[in-house]
């Protein structure tokens, strides 16, 4: 299998999680996005030229939340789907919260920390309240297992887990929030997401390359 990817990104982190929890082989191919990604090579891999790419033998994935669900259905153990109903619920509510709430709510603070503009307060102080109802009601779903809705890992902790990491480098500490705090630290001690683990320096350094190809007027 193909992983196309950029080491930063939080939506193609969560599949290189799951690859490696499933210990299955895999090629990693790193895409830049600073004009890679508008190649006709790789838009005839995904015509939105977005990463998270996943290529088995001839068949091609995109979106991430698809390539979960293909790695769960082909590769079930370790099983990172819990069976019983309200535990599945609750691992999709993270993952659909995650993507559909929490990123899209803390791009001021991100593109911020990026140098990619100076919003204005209020949208900051909105951004943050954002996140402080996402992580009330993540705190409020997890109980005394160790992982979302089950004692095993999840596509949860794949999704949630690589960017609710990074809330106190956008402004809002994990303080007030112990159950969160705890399930961060128990994945910190994880081996795969400490092989997959970006430092600030290299968030800074994708964040001038993706800034100049954005300045020729790019996306
Ligand atoms: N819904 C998609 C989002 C993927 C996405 O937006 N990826 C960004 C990087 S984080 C990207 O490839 N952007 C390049 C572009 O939009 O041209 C998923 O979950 O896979």
């Amino acid at each position: 299998m193909k992983l196309y990817h950029t080491p930063i990104s939080p939506n193609s982190r969560r599949v290189w999680v799951a690859l490696l929890e499933k210990k299955l082989d895999f090629e990693l191919i790193e895409i830049h996005l600073d004009g890679d990604h508008l190649e006709p090579e790789f838009v005839a891999i995904n015509p939105f030229h977005r990463i998270p790419v996943l290529v088995d033998d001839d068949f091609t994935v995109v979106e991430s939340l698809a390539i979960l669900d293909y790695l769960e259905a082909k590769y079930p153990e370790p099983a990172m789907l819990p069976k019983e109903p309200k535990d599945l619920a609750v691992v999709r509510m993270v993952e659909m919260v995650t993507v559909n709430e929490l990123i899209p709510g803390i791009y001021p603070l991100s593109s911020e920390k990026m140098g990619w503009g100076t919003p204005e307060p209020e949208k900051i102080a909105e951004a943050k309240e954002k996140v402080h109802t996402v992580l009330t009601f993540f705190e409020g779903l997890l109980d005394d297992r160790p992982f979302f809705g089950s004692n095993d890992l999840t596509l949860a902790e794949c999704v949630a887990g690589t960017v609710v990491p990074w809330m106190a480098w956008v402004g809002v500490p994990l303080d007030g929030y112990p159950k969160i705090q705890a399930w961060c630290d128990r994945l910190m001690s994880r081996p795969s997401w400490q092989e997959t683990q970006v430092t600030e320096a290299d968030l800074l350094a994708f964040a001038t390359r993706r800034k100049k190809f954005m300045e020729k007027g790019n996306r």
